[in-house]
């Protein structure tokens, strides 16, 4: 058995040029690996917390100095000594030294890049993929919590941002992400190729019409100023035909509302010219309408993370044909997404392992998650790094999707080509 010998940190940078952590860590037998945190801009207030300076002299108080010094002297050194491939051991430990419920001491950005990087080092040290490793892990969630879980390593349908809005773009939409999701490729590479056709096909169509159809967003999508969602959903249908593909049977589109962000606590605010405050019950409306007029199969974060009557109402309209996915809602905290599933308030939850700070706790939500039924989108942050753990982590947890961003910049397109080369391996 190896032991974890070394853990170092240093402040690097992610996509936004934003300070991030990353976690360099080696074992007794050797073996070395590494772990780089991604940062969101869409945050839910359920997530952990990650620990910034503040210290205005330097990246604008972005820094994770503090961070990574709480990785040096206190988080590494608890976990020396300890075997890496026990992650639960190794997570448990982490948050008995945070001792907060949001990771506020230590910070969830400095916890995550432990407990990430044990896991890669697990995975270098017994020489098998990080995938595989991850699908031992959640085998034994699953065991934990008794729900069987047995699943084998299988490829996930990429859900890929085309036209970026909310918080994530220059332009006026209120929605975050208008993406596709290639249902009906037979294989993973398969479904990319068409998905790069349908981006192609759209920056054509929108420069055609007018709109900025080549400059992207934080997660790659185009972010043209265009009237309205209705008009982004026609966008990307009429884009799915360009690329002589069939709407609604070989692609489909997903929403990511994330309409926490215009949500005042009373009603839905939208920024287009003209339009009045939504009730939640006008919410519902209004997502019905665009579910029965495109080709929808995906809706996340469709009302606000505290509205949960309106997902409670929602899932009863459209729970039967629709993905309803919950991120903000969830912020991948098994206690929230308990009570979702007692609410029926949902049936996807979002995965993204910042929002909770550890791999074990992650993996817990999604064995919850997968027990009562539901999907699980694996997901990536808007803030990323060349990183691309995710792409095993759907993998080896055999999530039915994954959500990385659009097919442009790199630190997206390392998870993509990561799942190419797993896609050899695994099949699919
Ligand atoms: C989301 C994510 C990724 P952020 O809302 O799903 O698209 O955005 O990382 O900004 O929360
Ligand atoms: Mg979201």
């Amino acid at each position: 058995m190896a032991a974890i010998a070394k853990v170092r940190a240093r402040e690097v940078l992610d996509s936004r040029g934003r300070p991030t952590v990353e976690v360099e860590i080696a074992a007794s037998d050797g073996s070395v690996a590494s772990a780089l945190v991604p940062s969101g801009a869409s945050t839910g207030t359920a997530e952990a917390c990650e620990l910034r300076d503040g210290d205005a002299a330097r990246y604008d108080g972005l820094g994770v100095l503090r961070a990574v010094e709480n990785v040096e002297r206190v988080l590494g050194p608890a976990a020396t000594g300890l075997d890496p491939a026990d992650q639960e051991t190794i997570d448990r430990r982490l948050l008995e030294l945070d001792g907060t419920a949001n990771k506020s001491r230590l910070g969830a950005n400095a916890v995550l890049g432990v407990s990430l990087a044990a896991a890669h080092l697990a995975a270098a040290s017994s020489r098998v993929p990080l995938y595989r490793h991850f699908c031992e892990l959640w085998q034994r969630a699953a065991g934990r919590f008794g729900t069987g879980g047995k699943k084998a390593p299988r490829m996930p349908v990429p859900m890929t941002n085309m036209i970026s809005g909310g918080l994530h773009a220059g332009g006026n939409l209120d929605f975050q992400d208008f993406l596709v999701v290639p249902h009906g490729a037979a294989d993973f590479p398969t479904g990319l190729e068409w998905i790069v056709r349908i981006y192609r096909r759209l920056g054509r169509l929108l420069s055609e019409a007018g709109y900025e159809g080549r400059l992207v967003g934080d997660e790659g999508g185009y972010g043209p100023r265009l009237e309205d969602h209705r008009q982004a959903a026609q966008f990307v249908v009429r884009a799915i035909e360009a690329a002589k593909l069939r709407p609604g049977q070989d692609a489909s589109l997903a929403i990511d509302v994330a309409s926490t962000h215009f949500f005042d606590g009373r009603h839905y605010r939208l920024s287009l010219p003209g339009a009045v405050p939504l009730s939640s019950a006008e919410m519902i409306e209004l997502l019905v309408e665009l579910a029965t007029h495109f080709p929808v199969v995906s809706i996340e974060d469709g009302l606000a993370e505290e509205d949960w009557f309106g997902w409670q109402e929602l899932c009863q309209r459209l729970g039967d044909r629709v993905r309803l996915v919950g991120d903000d809602l969830f912020a991948t905290n098994a206690e929230r997404v308990k009570h979702g599933i007692e609410l029926q308030a949902a049936n996807s939850v979002l995965v993204k392992m910042n929002q909770v700070g550890t791999v074990t706790e992650t993996l817990e939500t999604m064995v919850l998650a997968d027990a009562a039924g539901w999907q699980r989108v694996v997901s990536a942050r808007s803030g990323e790094t060349e990183d691309a753990s995710i792409a095993d982590l759907a993998v080896g947890t055999a999530a039915q999707h994954i959500k990385i961003g659009s097919v442009a910049r790199s630190e997206r397109l390392a998870k993509y080509n990561r799942l190419l080369r797993i896609a050899e391996e695994v099949g699919g």
